[in-house]
């Protein structure tokens, strides 16, 4: 791949600037100073190989090179009702994406573990990192990151992982094309958006989660709860019904899921 292939691969998706690289740290890394630089809404980064990859609270993404999609999409959003729910909607945003697109168009049975992992067959074949950026309290851009895992060579072999990560190959009959996958993504994600602020949004989200209805252990910074996944309140939250009976509320970002089981 190319930049000028990938523009005409794109094309049409209604995209600002596109770039391409063979190589990078971090995708969102450059998307963020992208944001600073005057970035436009729907700028999009792509690279083959990410060198620095980044997952939540510091943790790291495998991207080696010829095997996965690695890319930020730079978004600015308009109509914030709430800020306390942009990253929860744009991380559901992602992972709602890539999720539809593997069950519709890959017939593939995929799943949300919440609220940032798109798994096949229980395993981890996405992940999705959105991170907001502020400026005196305003918002100048929110950094759309996903991981894929297309062929078998981007499941990490070494790294740690905290769960069991897989590639779509290895569920596919057949080798899908990275970068049609990748405008198939895009363009999903741009349909999406305009919907990000409506009523059935979050429904859309819950109707795709993993593990519902099953008993599951949640990892906090400092605590953990076991209790059954019930879905998801207004705004994202994850319902969990305690052995008690009592149903709390989880924010996002923070925890971490494993089916009793595992
Ligand atoms: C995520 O974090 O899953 C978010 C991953 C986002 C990656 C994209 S790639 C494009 C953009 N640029 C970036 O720098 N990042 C974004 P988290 O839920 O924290 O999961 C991270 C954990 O997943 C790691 O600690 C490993 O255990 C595991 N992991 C790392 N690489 C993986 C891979 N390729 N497939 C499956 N699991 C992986």
């Amino acid at each position: 791949m190319n930049e000028l292939d990938l523009l005409n691969l794109l094309s049409g998706l209604g995209l600002d600037e596109t770039r391409y690289f063979e190589q990078i740290g971090s995708t969102n890394t450059y998307a963020q100073e992208w944001i600073l630089d005057g970035g436009d809404d729907h700028s999009l980064v792509v690279a083959d190989e990410q060198t620095a990859g980044k997952g939540r609270l510091d943790r790291s993404w495998f991207t080696p090179r010829g095997a996965a999609l690695a890319f930020s999409l730079i978004l600015k959003p308009k109509d914030i009702p709430d800020v306390r729910e942009v990253l929860t909607r744009y991380t559901a945003l992602g992972a709602l994406a890539v999720c539809d697109i593997l069950t519709v168009n890959y017939g593939l049975d995929a799943r949300i573990k919440w609220p940032n992992d798109v798994l096949l067959d229980g395993k981890k074949v996405s992940g999705v990192l959105a991170e907001a950026f502020w400026m005196e309290n305003q918002l100048t851009g929110v950094a759309l990151g996903i991981g894929v895992n297309v062929y078998k060579d981007a499941v990490p072999e070494t790294a740690p992982l905290v769960f069991p990560a897989t590639s779509i190959e290895g569920h596919f009959s057949g080798r899908p094309d990275r970068w049609i996958l990748l405008r198939e993504i895009l363009e999903r994600i741009l349909f999406l958006e305009n919907t990000i602020h409506e009523k059935n949004f979050i429904p859309q989200w819950e109707n795709r989660l993993a593990f519902r209805g099953e008993v599951v252990t949640i990892f906090g910074p400092s605590s953990e709860v076991t209790g059954i996944i019930m879905g998801l309140d207004s705004i994202g939250k994850l319902l969990i019904e305690l052995p008690s009976g009592e149903v709390i509320a989880i924010q996002a970002g923070e925890i971490r899921i494993r089916p009793l089981n595992t």
